[in-house]
């Protein structure tokens, strides 16, 4: 056996094989149709944590014909592989079994099986026929069921083949699999050979430490953003005061474009993070990550709650208070303390076209300056950091077959991002970090990020 396991994924044609690959090797460069006969030649393609190949994968193509395959294999006793061999050599030339000699290779060559089925159709004498096939090889083998629909009047004569033909017997959805079913199918594995056993469980444990990696990556990747975005402003000096209403418009439009690019060199990193590359991962257009980072039902759904508002304002607003009495020399300490708090608390809700908005100041040697940010509503860095926070969980979770993106829509009455569940830690966490971010304090910026990429990490987690 060589010391790096390899599974070759088999099957009837348009199973959703190549699916499995794809979302197994964590690879969106698989070519995967509705067409059947996509796959005409067997491809190997490797699951890496960071550079280091784990486990390979090798993608086929479908039987092409099963039943003179399996009357072959019949009429000529021997020992598998040696059977293997003499089928592949005595038929590699012939195009009716090209698909055949093509997918038994790389079993030859000392894969593992694979054996994918949509479960959700009748079983017919073909498939019987591919599964005796695989018998024959002798070789270690698993069917996995790959339900293309909720069908699931055909499951039991499936089930009673499969325990006659394979080994063990999983279900795997190729486009719903999550990180920890993917896991959990590379720990099944181990069983159908005791040989592969610890080579699989060092691929696990090195797949999960990977994905610690990314998981901290992503974290950093929000917390360095949300800084970006907090600090985020634009501004212009005018003469007069002719241009200004034009000025205004302007800078707001640039903004909100501003932080559109911030958002969006995250998404790359994330994407690049999480391997994902197909464009097939722009969200759905009635995912909440889609609406306008000011728009109210981006507003309604993200970020805190009143409750949560009240003291994260409190938290703010109390910081600012203590500032504004050390300056004045501590004689007030307490008085602007609790003005902070009440103002911080009060003035935290949407305010629509508001949040992106000009303001101007007449400069003292003639002149005008026009700002339009750093945002100050309280509301606004948890808005943006639960934008970038389920935009993590989306990508993360993306299994790598999937062919377009499909999200269950909320009622928008309902809070969904993750700072909603934050209690009074958290928030202290988060505004530490959303004032030492608008002071720019360096040494400040790094504990409190500290602090906040540890519980988004967390928060992250599987
Ligand atoms: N709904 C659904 N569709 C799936 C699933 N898996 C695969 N498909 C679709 O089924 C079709 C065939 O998938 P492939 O992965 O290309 O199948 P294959 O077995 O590699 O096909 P060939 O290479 O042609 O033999 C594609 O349109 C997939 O998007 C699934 O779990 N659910
Ligand atoms: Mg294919």
């Amino acid at each position: 056996m060589k010391s790096l396991p390899r599974f070759a994924i088999i099957g009837h044609p348009n199973e959703g094989k190549s699916s499995i690959v794809a979302t197994l090797s964590q690879n969106d460069g698989v070519a995967i149709s509705p067409i059947p006969g996509e796959t005409i030649q067997q491809q190997r393609f490797d699951l890496k944590a960071g550079d280091q190949t784990i486990i390979e994968f090798v993608d086929t193509p479908g039987f092409q014909n099963p039943q003179a395959t399996l009357q072959w294999f019949r009429e000529n006793e021997a020992a598998g592989e040696e059977r293997l061999q003499r089928f592949i050599e005595s038929h590699a030339s012939d195009p009716d079994f090209h698909h055949d000699c093509e997918l038994l290779r790389p079993i030859l060559e000392g894969a593992g099986i694979l054996y994918v089925v949509d479960a959700s159709r009748p079983m017919t004498a073909v498939d019987t026929a591919e599964m005796e096939i695989l018998r024959l090889t002798a070789r270690p083998r698993m069917a996995i069921i790959n339900p293309k629909s909720n069908e699931g009047r055909f499951l039991q004569s499936w089930k009673t083949s499969f325990r006659q033909h394979f080994n063990s017997v999983r279900t795997f959805n190729a486009q719903t699999a999550r990180y920890l079913d993917r896991i959990e199918l590379l720990e099944a594995l181990k069983s159908i050979d005791q040989d592969w056993e610890p080579a699989l469980s060092q691929a696990v444990e090195l797949m999960r430490m990977d994905r610690k990696r990314c998981t901290q990556r992503a974290a950093e990747a929000i917390v360095e953003h949300l800084e970006q975005s907090l600090r985020c402003s634009c501004s212009s000096f005018l003469e007069h005061e002719s241009g200004v209403e034009l000025e205004k418009r302007r800078l707001e439009e640039a903004y909100r474009s501003k932080l559109a690019k911030i958002e969006k060199r995250f998404r790359e990193q994330i994407r690049d993070v999480y391997a994902v590359r197909k464009v097939a991962v722009e969200l759905p257009e009635n995912s909440i990550l889609a609406e306008d980072l000011f728009s109210e039902r981006a507003w309604q759904a993200l970020g805190l709650t009143q409750k949560q508002l009240a003291i994260a304002g409190a938290l703010l607003g109390a910081g600012i208070g203590v500032g504004a009495d050390l300056a004045a020399g501590g004689i007030t300490f307490g008085v602007f303390a609790s003005i902070g708090a009440a103002i911080g608390a009060g003035s935290a809700l949407w305010k629509g076209k508001d949040l992106a908005r000009a303001k101007i100041k007449q400069l003292p040697l003639g002149g005008l300056k026009v700002t339009v940010g750093p945002n100050v509503s309280e509301q606004f860095p948890f808005v943006q950091l639960d934008r970038f926070f389920l935009y993590v969980e989306f990508v993360s979770n993306w299994a790598h077959a999937r062919q377009e993106a499909q999200v269950s829509l909320g009622d928008g009455l309902e809070k969904e991002g993750l700072s909603a569940s934050w209690g009074q830690g958290e928030l202290k966490v988060a505004t530490r970090f959303v004032k030492a971010a608008k002071s720019g304090n360096a040494e400040e910026l790094e504990s409190s990020g500290k602090e906040l990429r540890a519980l988004l990490a967390k928060a992250i987690g599987e």
